[in-house]
């Protein structure tokens, strides 16, 4: 069904900006498993997590959901009663192609699967939002807004989850952990025209915060206690509670 990444493999004369267009979508499980480290412990615990920290009649948040993976970790992980899902994206490929595939999977929770921008929605009643790789997409200016809009649709006790790529003020450990995660790529099958031209690609795109400007727009938004729970090279994720 879904295939491999390929999508620079070949020399790009004409290098645009990234685009979650119908070609990623097709080989996007492939590429996100191939390119960051930590991928499928992070799902699993998102699963976990939902379980903990769900609660009945509320609604559980897939924001920037792709193709459904963190949907699915939660759908399953959902104990009460009253509990819908609602997983967002703004690529019509992502949207169409989730859609068929939480359909390929049995489940009694409710999932609106919605083809819009995460910061034009409504927040509300939400006990569990996830943000797996995806703030980091959004321009930076609008994230603490982003942030602001989640908190206040929160129920208190509830938990948000925020995967990202960071970026490391001190410029030796930034290259040293890049470093890290450009063997981690090579590791993976990809050869240095892949991994140089999907950085092309990827410059002023996906624009990565550091850890420390992630805990400060935690507590600009109004969360009492946030923290790092993963750490992979440049990749993580962090949790905040309400
Ligand atoms: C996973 N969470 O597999 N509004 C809605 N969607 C957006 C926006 C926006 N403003 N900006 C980006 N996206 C998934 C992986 S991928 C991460 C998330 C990656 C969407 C975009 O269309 C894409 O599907 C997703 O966010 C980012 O757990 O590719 O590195």
């Amino acid at each position: 069904m879904q295939g491999k990444d390929k999508l620079f493999s070949q020399p790009i004369t004409q290098l645009g900006e990234f685009k979650f267009d119908d070609q990623v979508a097709e080989v996007f499980p492939d590429m996100i498993q191939r390119s960051v480290p930590g991928y499928s412990n992070i799902i699993s615990t998102i699963g976990h997590l939902t379980e903990q920290f769900h609660q009945p009649n509320s609604k559980l948040y897939d924001l920037g959901c792709s193709l459904g993976a963190a949907t699915l970790a939660m759908r399953r992980a959902v104990k009460q009663e009253n509990v819908e899902i609602v997983a967002v994206d703004n690529s019509p490929a992502m949207v169409e192609r989730c859609q068929k595939h939480l359909d390929a999977f049995r489940g009694s929770v409710p999932v609106a699967v919605i083809c819009e921008d995460i910061c034009d929605i409504e927040i509300s009643e939400a006990s569990v939002v996830v943000l797996n790789f995806t703030l980091q997409f959004v321009a930076q200016e609008q994230r603490l807004t982003l942030l602001k809009k989640i908190y206040k649709g929160m129920k208190a006790g509830g938990i948000l989850i925020v995967s990202e790529k960071f970026h490391f003020s001190q410029a030796s450990i930034q290259g040293l952990i890049s470093e890290l995660h450009l063997d981690f790529k090579r590791a993976n099958g990809y050869s240095e025209l892949e991994i140089s031209q999907k950085r092309s690609s990827l410059d002023n795109v996906l624009v990565p915060d550091t850890i420390e400007q992630h805990k400060q727009r935690f507590a600009d938004a109004g969360f009492s206690a946030s923290e790092l729970w993963f750490q992979c090279f440049n990749f993580g994720s962090l949790v905040a509670i309400k």
